[in-house]
């Protein structure tokens, strides 16, 4: 396949509330979207990283010029590409993960689009629909955690996963499990924000029967992950953590985690996304899809990996109205039975609606090959 160039796009969402995690409030999402053009059609990448370098080092502006400089000049000099080639060809530049799974995501998206085959088909997807989760951010109180809790369990998410920091974590884990039942799928993600120090506040929730407990140490601390997991019952779920598959083989080795967040962005790439899911097959580990708050196209691609077989957790897959009051493609909506339905047509199978597109961009560069 030819590319002919790759257009950045910068667009500014504003979400529908604040989002407050243990790092940062998120108030808009400031999004990099890639187009690959091909004389055939084009294709679209989302890049996940957010505006500053808090949940992970990677940031937009950082993303858009390490495409600019490094990535999409390494591309274009290979001449012909397939998907396939993309990760190989970057491999060379150290990082930048999230960065590279956009252009990978976007030669992908134009490479099906002309072959007529789905995200779905082409990963594996055995599913033509998600359950779909919802995060829930750190509150003001906990009355206002309970009304939220009960306004997405209202909407018909399955299940519930709470932001938790120190300060902010046995009282609303408990406030939530005693106003809605023990049925309740519940989980709590700390982005980070424990230490191994802080090890019985953590073995507090174990009396609260969560699904898992996501990231609660640095994303660099596997060992002490794997010594927490001896102190507490809650299973780990490791986020930040797994930047590869190997990082992951790593972990489940180790007993790091039993659990992985699969986020594509943070991985490199839904190739390297599907390699985690069918490591923790074999090795027995639950994967669920997380999210980075992403418009339609991302959530389109998400939504695609989410449906394979080994994806038994309920993910982040959210509906469009959960982050955006518009979202860039037709909105993602959540059925009555707590699911989103998996795009069926080629590629993505969701376009940018033009006019949104272009109400909401804030630059636009084009990067022309050769
Ligand atoms: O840690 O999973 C996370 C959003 C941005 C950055 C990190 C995380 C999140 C979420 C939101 O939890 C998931 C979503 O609904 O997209
Ligand atoms: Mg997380």
């Amino acid at each position: 396949m030819k590319i002919t160039g790759f257009e950045l796009r910068r667009i500014a969402m504003p979400l529908v509330a604040p989002f407050r995690t243990s790092f940062g409030i998120e108030t808009a999402r400031d999004v990099l979207l890639v187009r690959a053009a091909t004389p055939d059609g084009d294709g679209w990448g989302e890049c996940v990283a957010m505006s500053e370098p808090l949940y992970s080092p990677e940031y937009a502006d950082g993303a858009a010029q390490v495409i600019e400089r490094f990535l999409a000049p390494r591309l274009f000099a290979a001449g012909d590409l397939g998907p396939l080639d993309v990760a190989r060809l970057l491999e060379p530049v150290r990082g930048h993960r999230m960065a590279k799974a956009a252009l990978e995501t976007a030669v992908l998206d134009a490479w099906l689009r002309a072959r007529g085959e789905s995200f779905g088909s082409y990963l594996g997807a055995v599913r033509d629909r998600v359950p779909a989760g919802v995060s829930v951010g750190i509150m003001d109180s906990i009355p206002a955690l309970i009304d939220a809790v009960a306004g997405y369990l209202d909407q018909g998410y399955l299940r519930i996963k709470l932001k938790i920091e120190p300060g902010w974590d046995v009282e609303p884990v408990r406030a939530v499990r005693e106003r809605f039942g023990d049925d309740l799928l519940l989980q709590v993600d700390a982005n980070a924000a424990y230490t191994l120090a802080d090890a019985r506040v953590l073995a507090a929730l174990d009396g609260f029967g969560l699904l898992l407990i996501e990231q609660p140490l640095a994303e660099d601390d596997l060992r002490q992950h794997a010594a927490l997991a001896g102190m507490i019952r809650t299973p780990i779920c490791l986020d930040e953590s797994i930047e590869s598959a190997k990082d992951a083989a790593d972990a489940l080795l180790l007993g790091a985690c039993r659990i992985i967040n699969v986020k594509p962005g943070r991985v490199g790439g839904y190739l390297e996304a599907r390699r985690i899911h069918d490591l923790a097959q074999a090795h027995g580990a639950a994967v669920w899809c997380g999210g980075m708050l992403e418009t339609g196209l991302g959530r389109a691609a998400n939504v695609a990996l989410a449906a394979l077989p080994g994806f038994t957790l309920p993910g982040d897959t959210s509906a469009s109205n959960r982050y955006f009051a518009q979202d860039v493609t037709e909105p993602f909506v959540l059925g009555p039975d707590g699911h989103v339905a998996v795009p069926s047509g080629p590629g993505l199978g969701v376009e940018p609606l033009p006019d949104v597109l272009a109400a909401l961009t804030t630059s636009t560069t084009w990067l022309p090959a050769g």
